[in-house]
C-alpha cells in the first residue's frame, strides 16, 4: 500500500520538545527546546509558508517506573525508558495526523523513540524510512561494547534492532529499520567494538574523510539516489556535534574537523530539494555551553535550509567591515 495523499508536500510542521539529558555525559541539553525556540524556529518556518504548531514539551513526570530489569552499562536506563516510551507514543500519533515533526532535543537518546514511532508509521504504509544520521559520532554502541554506559551512543544500534536494551519500549512496538537504511554522514569518532560491530552489520558511513575527499554534494546525492531507488522517506536526525566546533561550540561532545557552515547549508539544501523529509530530530545542543546563542541560532538557520530557505536571499549586513580595513 502506497500513501501519496499526505506525504509530498505536506505544509504543516509540528515542533515537541523533548527536554531530555540523561542519556549524556554532560547535562544542560534539557535547555535545548527553550534555546530553539528563542532562536525563532517556529516563525522561521512560519515566514517559509508553514502551518506550525507547537505542542510545547513532553514530560515523563508521574509514568511509573516499568518492572523489567534494567540492563548492565545503561546509564539512567529508567528515565530514558519512560521517555523512549513516551515519545514513541506521541510521536505516531503526530505521524497519522500528517504533520511533519519536528523533535527538539535533547540529547541523542530522543530518536530511539522518535524514530522508532517514524518506522512504525511508514512501515505500515508499505514505505522504506531511511535515516541520516548527521553525528560527529556513530552512535552504534549496545551496553555490550561501550566504554561509557551513556545511552546516547546507543541509540542509531537501538534503532536497527541490536539487541541489549530490549525492554525498553515495553508495549510500545518496535519497528526496528534494516541496517541498509541508515546512512552515518560527518563521522570522526568511533569506539573501537562499535567499529568492530559496525562491519559485521555492513553499516553505510560517510566519514569526514570521504567528504573531504568527495565533497558534500557527491556524497548526499547518492544517498538520496538510494533512497529514492527504494520508494523510501527520510528522517534526519541532525546532532548538533555534526558541525564543526567553531561553527556551534553549545555541545557536550564537540569532536574536531567536522561540517563547516557552508557544507551543512548544502546538505540541508540538497536534502530539502530532494522533496523526501517527513521527520526531523535537533539533538545534542546544550545552550549551557553555548555562546551567546550562536549554536542554537546556527541550528535554526539549518533547519530553514532544510525547509526550503534559500541563503541566498538574506542580505549582507550594509555595514560588514573587510578585513584590514
Ligand atoms: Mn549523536
Amino acid at each position: 500500500m502506497t500513501d501519496r495523499t499526505t506525504s509530498d508536500r505536506t505544509r504543516r510542521i509540528a515542533l515537541l520538545g523533548a527536554p531530555i539529558d540523561m542519556g549524556a555525559s554532560q547535562r544542560g541539553t534539557l535547555m535545548g527546546p527553550a534555546a530553539l525556540r528563542t532562536a525563532g524556529l517556529a516563525t522561521l518556518l512560519e515566514n517559509l509558508d508553514f502551518e506550525v504548531v507547537d505542542h510545547g514539551d513532553l514530560s515523563v513526570a508521574g509514568i511509573p517506573d516499568p518492572s523489567d530489569e534494567p540492563p548492565q552499562n545503561a546509564n539512567h536506563y529508567r528515565e530514558i525508558q519512560r521517555w523512549t516510551r513516551l515519545l514513541s507514543h506521541r510521536a505516531y500519533d503526530v505521524a497519522k495526523s500528517g504533520a511533519v515533526p519536528i523533535f527538539l532535543g535533547g540529547d541523542h537518546t530522543l530518536s530511539m523513540g522518535s524514530v522508532n514511532a517514524m518506522a512504525r508509521h511508514w512501515q505500515e504504509r508499505g514505505r522504506k524510512l531511511f535515516v541520516l544520521w548527521l553525528d560527529a559520532h556513530a552512535d552504534y554502541n549496545t551496553p555490550a561494547t561501550t566504554i561509557t554506559a551513556n545511552m546516547h551512543g546507543m541509540s542509531a544500534a537501538f534503532l536497527c534492532g541490536e539487541p541489549g536494551l530490549d525492554g525498553l519500549l515495553g508495549k510500545e512496538p518496535r519497528a526496528s529499520i534494516d541496517p541498509g537504511q541508515l546512512e552515518l554522514f560527518g563521522t570522526r569518532s568511533i569506539d573501537k567494538l562499535e567499529k568492530e560491530l559496525m562491519r559485521t552489520r555492513r553499516i553505510r558511513v560517510a566519514d569526514m574523510r570521504q567528504i573531504d575527499e568527495f565533497g558534500v554534494a557527491v556524497l548526499i546525492r547518492r544517498f538520496i539516489e538510494r533512497v529514492k531507488e527504494s520508494d523510501g522517506v527520510l528522517h534526519v536526525s541532525f546532532d548538533v556535534d555534526f558541525l564543526d566546533p567553531c561553527v556551534a561550540p553549545g555541545v557536550g561532545t564537540t569532536v574536531p574537523g567536522g561540517a563547516t557552515y557552508r557544507e551543512a547549508h548544502l546538505i540541508m539544501e540538497l536534502l530539502h530539494d530532494s522533496g523526501l523529509v517527513r521527520s526531523v530530530d535537533i539533538v545534542e545542543l546544550n545552550p549551557f555551553l553555548d555562546e551567546r546563542g550562536r549554536t542554537a541560532r546556527t541550528a535554526v538557520e539549518l533547519i530553514g535550509s532544510l525547509f526550503g530557505q534559500q541563503i541566498a536571499d538574506r542580505p549582507t549586513p550594509s555595514n560588514a567591515i573587510l578585513p584590514g580595513e
